[in-house]
């Protein structure tokens, strides 16, 4: 996963506060920090994990933190919209300045920036209401694609057509690897669901969904912390684990959580 995850994720990198992934590693022991990652404190992990549980019964499982993941990648990128909007003196956007001022932070899957017949079919997809404008609620596709099905489906398959050399509309095995491959042989075979050894632009749009790598993170740390195995994860469970979590790529989670939520809190610099 690890050419993976950082290739996937160049539409919300502008989202700084959303850049949630480490490099990636099956074993959530192995060290995957880099230099410029920052760690979560125990404090923040604590106060992370009361929030995520929803019900206060002192321990967070799967669906409560995926729940409060989606809440809050939902929020930070609506909170993206708002800004650029506001940094153009403007409730919403013409196609005309989405081109001039706002396309260059819509990227493609590969971080180049997309051209102008692209970015026009996004704002087509995109302007729900058919107002020819985008108001903050209509930009959010653009940034999280994920948040609406047709923007999801439109980017895999701009990212489909980029790699696949014959025009069959599907990736071989061997077109995902070539050149600045998309991912290694392992992910390939997870993301052929229909085991039919291509995939399709269906199949390769949870290579998009930002919540796919959350989610594998965050199995990872139940299955790290979880002591008495019951599922859930107590405070004194996560404590415990401290150092190793703090490792892991659910830390990164972690930071852009608690940054979002008390963004004047710092996180420890490594
Ligand atoms: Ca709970
Ligand atoms: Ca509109
Ligand atoms: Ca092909
Ligand atoms: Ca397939």
């Amino acid at each position: 996963m690890v050419a993976l995850c950082r290739k996937v994720m160049p539409i919300l990198v502008v989202i700084a506060a959303v850049v949630v992934l480490a490099l990636a590693s099956d074993d959530p022991g192995n060290d995957i920090r880099e230099p410029d990652d920052v760690i979560p404190t125990q404090q923040q992990i604590s106060q992370v994990h009361g929030l995520i549980d929803s019900d206060k019964d002192g321990k967070i499982n799967l669906v409560e933190i995926m729940n409060f993941s989606d809440t809050i990648a939902l929020a930070t990128a609506r909170q993206y919209c708002a800004e650029v909007l506001e940094s153009l003196e403007t409730e919403s956007v013409t196609l005309e300045r989405l081109k001039k001022d706002v396309s260059k932070m819509v990227v493609s899957s590969d971080g180049n920036a997309l051209p102008e017949e692209e970015v026009q079919h996004r704002f087509l997809l995109a302007d729900s209401n058919n107002d020819g404008k985008l108001d903050l609620e209509e930009m959010v596709p653009l940034f999280f694609p994920e948040s609406n099905p047709a923007m999801l489906s439109r980017v895999a398959h701009v990212l489909l057509t980029s790699k696949d050399q014959n025009g069959d509309g599907k990736l071989t095995a061997d077109e995902f690897l070539s050149g600045d491959g998309l991912g290694d042989q392992d992910d390939f075979a997870k993301l052929d669901r229909d085991g039919s050894g291509t995939l399709d632009a269906e199949e390769l749009e949870s290579l998009e969904v930002e919540r796919n790598y959350v989610q594998e993170a965050m199995q990872d740390l139940i299955i790290l912390a979880d002591k008495d195995a019951d599922g859930h994860i107590t405070s004194a469970e996560l404590d415990a684990k401290y150092e190793e979590i703090s490792r892991s790529r659910a830390a990164q989670d972690f930071v852009a959580w608690a940054d979002y939520l008390d963004p004047s809190q710092e996180s420890d610099e490594l």
